[in-house]
């Protein structure tokens, strides 16, 4: 095969591989999954990803803005409209927890919101093609991990929601000073369609890895699965 031939529609999507909007990119094409093409991008989405998480600086901060920049209101985003997020309630919410942590008491909103908390003003973006600046005012969820006794050598922190959603960080980015338990945006408690009681806001990662209306966290070391990820977008998806 000459160099020539290898510049081809093929020789650009697995170009394409090299970005976070693959499925986007794909979407006007009719390859299966089962197409070499296609098993040959999800090869290097993994190996994308596997680079991505090893380039990761834990203590590199996502930039902060002025109250002036945030939003009001602050978008919405789901696969269905906000009037069919769900409806949590303090009286009868539970967190629950599962796999490598010492102490699987679930929490209740009161537990929750009594663990000290810090502000951040930052940037959400979402892989739809918009992004709003959001104050958000939470825990840290490395010190909601230090409560539980997680084992933060295990490798991912997952998460299961109420509306059926999942996702899951790697520990790192689940350690990182920026990523918290926000309880409130713009300074009130967080509103139903926002996450209530809580959305983990990952300011280093793309919106579709910030869960809401979370009902369990879970530490593993088997790579979650990622309601997103599970349609073609990547895994690791940093900012
Ligand atoms: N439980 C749950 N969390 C979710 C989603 C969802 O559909 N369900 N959508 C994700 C996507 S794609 C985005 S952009 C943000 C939107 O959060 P917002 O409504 O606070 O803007 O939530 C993320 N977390
Ligand atoms: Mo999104």
């Amino acid at each position: 095969m000459s160099m020539n031939s290898l510049i081809t529609p093929r020789r650009k999507l697995l170009r394409a591989g090299f970005s976070v909007g693959t499925l986007g990119l794909l979407g006007g094409c009719n390859l299966t999954d089962n197409d070499p093409v296609q098993t040959v991008l999800k090869a290097m989405s993994r190996w994308n990803d596997r680079v991505a998480a090893a380039i990761f600086d834990p203590n590199k901060l996502a930039p902060e803005f002025s109250e002036a920049e945030a939003a009001h209101p602050f978008r919405y985003n789901a696969w269905y409209g906000p009037e069919l997020a769900p409806k949590l309630s303090a009286s009868d919410y539970k967190l629950s927890i599962a796999g490598l942590a010492e102490n699987k008491k679930p929490w209740t909103v009161e537990d929750l919101t009594a663990m000290p908390q810090v502000t951040q003003i930052t940037r959400h973006v979402c892989v739809e093609g918009w992004s709003d600046i959001g104050k958000w005012t939470g825990t840290p969820l490395r010190e909601f991990l230090k409560r539980i006794g997680a084992d933060t050598t295990a490798k991912y922190v997952g998460f299961e929601c109420a509306d059926g959603y999942y996702e899951g960080l790697d520990m790192p980015t689940a350690m990182h000073p920026q990523t918290l338990m926000a309880f409130k945006l713009a300074g009130q408690t967080i509103p139903t369609q926002h996450g209530y009681p809580f959305k983990l806001r990952v300011p280093t990662k793309l919106g579709f890895k910030n869960p809401k209306f979370i009902t369990t966290i879970f530490v593993t070391n088997q790579e979650p699965r990622g309601f997103w990820t599970d349609r073609g977008y990547n895994w690791f998806s940093g900012t």
